[in-house]
């Protein structure tokens, strides 16, 4: 007779490892579903819980529907037919942010939430770093990495999770302290029918928290009804929001700090330093731990990263730019560069519009596209160039820039149809450049 498991973990990822890992800690042995033949945790699970049951290769409806609780990874979508006729049914589909959720329910509000199309894993990082000037014990994770269940056991006070719209989907009671959205632009339309579906998953974040910051610039990013909120904008600060005047940061009419002085780079930055320094107030910390982070942190590898000078060309790796909104706002922050700008494009589109491109791409020189839809970004100017793959994108880039000019890898495009990541691909990047011929 077929065993009755109570829990199904769906996907064996990073989530389903840390959820199976969870689960054990509560005395449960769930059974794990994935649906390729190979999943990337199989040797993990065997390794560390040699006793816990696998299918692999199809979700097997027969176990769902006598499931009482599924836990979805961010990567399956709940529209998957299993899933939903499991739905149908009335069982529970639940992500691992909710039950990292349920966890922590009987304490304090202690999550800062960070959500939006770009320059989320910026932000987050910006305000654990923040937190942890100020002393506070805080822990770091969810899409940026390490999953919010695997966090739990560093016992921390505090912890500020990145959050996707795919985990937001299946998160209902977060109770955070602050959470922010820090913008939408079309992203992942391959899971979404319309931006509008994509925005509702996003925003389900504001009502999850005891206060919510919104991007006054960016009117998606708008609570759908009045909440404890305030905002940020790349402009003077009304009333005790944050935001900038005079080259200077600024929280309601006191000072924070010089923009001279701060090592961001691009307006873009500025709008996350914005974000992370009002979320680190929500949670207590004084002006002079974000003044030291903003003055100190460099950004994230694979971000707007510059990676060298090679004969007097500035080669610069903006790999994570999986979307357009990212590469708009790359191309847009180095707008007021004065050499001729190179542009290195293309890969998975993820089904979405490129059309947002073409005005940033008036102002730059050349275009380079590689990738699986490198030829539809091609179309966008006039004498682009196809190649493909990145070794012949940044020869071809090293032989027409010249002293003064800018290479930028800003995909606008997921990685997957090249390589295994996008750090994987901006690695080879930076690998290519770092052949290229030294010299002035
Ligand atoms: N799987 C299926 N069927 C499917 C799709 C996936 O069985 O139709 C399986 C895969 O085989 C895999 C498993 O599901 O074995 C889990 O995959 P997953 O895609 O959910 O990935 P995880 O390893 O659990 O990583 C996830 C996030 N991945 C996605 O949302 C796609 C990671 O974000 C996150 O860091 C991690 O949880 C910890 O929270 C990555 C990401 O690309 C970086 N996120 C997207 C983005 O930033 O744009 C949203
Ligand atoms: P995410 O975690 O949301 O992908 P990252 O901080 O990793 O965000 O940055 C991803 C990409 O988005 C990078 O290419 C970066 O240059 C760009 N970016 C960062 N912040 C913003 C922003 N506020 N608006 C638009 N693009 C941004």
């Amino acid at each position: 007779m077929q065993t009755r498991y109570t829990h199904i973990v769906l996907g064996l990822g990073a989530t389903g490892l840390s959820v199976v890992r969870f689960l054990a800690t509560k005395g449960i042995k769930p059974l794990v579903m994935d649906s390729r033949r190979n999943p990337p945790g199989a040797e993990t699970l065997a390794k560390e819980f040699a006793d816990i049951e696998l299918i692999a290769g199809g979700f097997d409806c027969r176990y769902l529907v006598q499931a009482s609780q599924i836990i979805i990874s961010p990567g399956v979508p709940v529209d998957t037919p299993e899933v939903r006729a499991a739905l149908d049914m009335g069982i529970e589909v639940i992500g691992d942010v909710e039950l990292f959720a349920r966890e922590i329910a009987d304490r304090k509000p202690c999550v800062v939430g960070i959500t939006g199309s770009n320059g989320k894993s910026t932000v987050t990082t910006l305000v654990y770093e923040m937190l942890k000037k100020a002393d506070i014990s805080v822990a770091i994770g969810g899409n940026i990495g390490t999953p919010a269940l695997d966090l739990l056991s560093q016992g921390t006070e505090f912890f500020v999770l990145e959050l996707s719209s795919f985990q937001l989907e299946t998160t209902h009671s977060l109770n955070c302290i602050a959470a922010t959205c820090l913008n939408i632009s079309e992203d992942h339309m391959d899971r979404y029918s319309d931006l509008n579906s994509y925005r509702e998953a996003k925003l389900r974040l504001y009502p999850q928290s005891r206060f919510v910051m919104y991007n006054l610039d960016d009117e998606l990013t708008y609570p759908l009804e009045p909440m404890n909120q305030n905002h940020f904008c790349l402009g003077v600060p009304k009333g005790d929001a944050w935001g900038l005047s005079d080259g200077k940061i600024f929280h309601g009419d006191s000072e924070i700090v010089n923009l001279n002085e701060v090592t961001l780079i691009g307006s873009h930055n500025h709008a996350n330093l914005l974000a992370a320094m009002a979320l680190a107030y929500a949670c207590g910390v004084e002006k002079e731990s974000m003044v030291e982070v903003a003055t100190h942190f460099v950004g994230l590898s694979h971000r707007c990263e510059l990676v060298g000078v090679k004969q007097g060309v500035t080669y610069i790796n903006d790999s994570k730019a999986t979307n357009v909104g990212a590469t708009v706002a790359a191309l847009e922050g180095l707008n007021s560069h004065l050499g001729d700008l190179y542009l290195i494009a293309g890969g998975d589109g993820k089904g979405g519009d490129f059309s947002p491109l073409a005005a940033p791409l008036e102002n730059i020189t050349k275009l380079i596209t590689l990738g699986r839809d490198g030829p539809k970004i091609a179309k966008l100017k006039e004498s682009s160039l196809t190649v493909s793959n990145m070794a012949e994108a940044v020869a071809k880039a090293a032989e027409l820039a010249s002293s003064g000019d800018i290479v930028l890898l800003s995909p606008a495009c997921a990685s997957l149809d090249m390589y295994k990541n996008f750090m994987a691909r901006g690695d080879d990047f930076k690998q290519c450049v770092e052949s290229l011929a030294d010299g002035e």
